[in-house]
């Protein structure tokens, strides 16, 4: 089985939708859902796009969800009739479509395919500059990521990781990171990194990374687009595609992420590509981004009262009466072109 011919990627929400793009760009099956005609329109000439009628973005409620895959059967239609057997779904956790949909749609597929299909979820993390909402939509789409059962691996992209560059790098070099992952077809002495392991990596539960290893293997966990791992070393799978020699060694890998169950080497890569799988989420960093909602609304909540007691009191201005004109005043003196008519009158009586 080849992988790439394989795989539906899925993008729901704005972000969602522009990462699946560059998918598409690269020739995978791809469909896109979102209820913003502008949002759609970026896209271009794609096939595959679902506009969720009545739903022109969810206004930030991400409760609409459900009664939006009730009004939108087309979607949902297309949805039990895809043929790939990897479905990614591709989603920003911070806004309201997107996040809404993730888990319902996971679900969905779930009920649908049952564990025919490997589900694989790309959530993206908001920034701890954005605002309250977004990180409350986060906290709530990762809880709710978490409850689903039978879904595979998670890659978790962090935009808080994109400082110096912008969004499209995360974008762009996901892609690129996940294409290299499945369209992997190096061969050489002593092993391959065959497709069975990589698709056991994909259906792996639980948090997964990819890296090219260009800088050294410290840069895996700390230089990279994925949120910061959970410190726990727990993980199940690690592959690694060697370039052309031993380029990086198990031994410096583990100590990173833990000791995994298995071990996936294979040699004569285009570069060298460390993955691994089956790690806890980062429920410390969700965590802070959940506290962070937490912190604002309650800053917003002071702020508020305190709005709320100001008035203005009445002031005593010390008002004084204005003088009154005496009404006997002297006729002014006529000056400029008064004067001058006057003296006209006067020289010709
Ligand atoms: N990495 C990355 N993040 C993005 C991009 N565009 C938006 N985001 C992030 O996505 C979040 C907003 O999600 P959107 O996808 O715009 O929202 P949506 O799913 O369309 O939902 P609505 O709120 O209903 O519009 C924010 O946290 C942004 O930082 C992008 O191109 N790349
Ligand atoms: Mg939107």
């Amino acid at each position: 089985m080849e992988i790439k011919k394989n795989t539906m990627v899925i993008g729901l929400g704005n972000c969602g939708c522009k990462i699946t793009k560059l998918f598409a760009d690269m020739g995978y099956s791809t469909m896109f859902a979102n209820g913003s005609e502008q949002d759609l329109k970026v896209l271009g000439n794609m096939k595959n796009i679902y506009k969720l009628e009545g739903y022109d973005g969810f206004g930030g409620h991400r409760e609409k969800a459900m009664e939006c895959l009730r009004d939108n059967a087309e979607f949902t239609e297309t949805l039990e009739k895809i043929e790939q057997k990897i479905v990614i779904l591709v989603y920003a956790v911070g806004g309201s479509t997107g996040s809404g949909l993730s888990a319902v749609v996971a679900q969905y597929l779930k009920d649908v395919y049952g564990d025919d299909k490997i589900i694989v979820t790309v959530p993206v993390l908001p920034k701890e500059s954005e605002a309250i909402n977004k990180h409350k939509n986060a906290y709530q789409a990762v809880q709710e990521l978490m409850s689903l059962e039978g879904v595979g691996a998670t890659f978790f992209l962090d935009n808080n990781n994109c400082e110096g560059k912008d969004l499209k790098w995360i974008n762009k070099t996901f892609a690129s990171l996940l294409d290299a992952f499945i369209t992997d077809d190096s061969w050489g002495e002593p092993n391959n990194f065959d497709e069975s392991e990589r698709l056991e990596m994909l259906a792996d539960p639980g948090a997964m990374i990819i890296s090219y290893c260009k800088d050294g293997i410290e840069k895996l966990l700390t230089d990279n687009i994925f949120a910061p791992l959970q410190k726990d070393k727990v993980c199940n799978n690690v592959g690694v595609i060697h370039q052309d020699k031993n380029d990086v060694e198990i031994d410096t890998i583990v100590a990173e992420v833990g000791k995994p169950l298995n071990v996936s080497e294979g040699w004569g890569g285009k570069c060298t590509l460390i993955a691994v799988s089956g790690m806890s989420f980062p429920v410390d960093h969700i965590q802070r981004l959940g506290k962070l909602a937490v912190d604002g609304q309650k800053e917003r909540q002071h702020n508020i009262k305190m709005a709320k007691e100001q008035s203005l009191p009445t002031l005593d201005f010390n008002d004084i009466e204005k003088p009154k004109i005496k009404n006997n005043i002297d006729k002014p003196k006529l000056t400029g072109r008064d004067a001058l008519l006057a003296m006209r009158k006067k020289a010709r009586a």
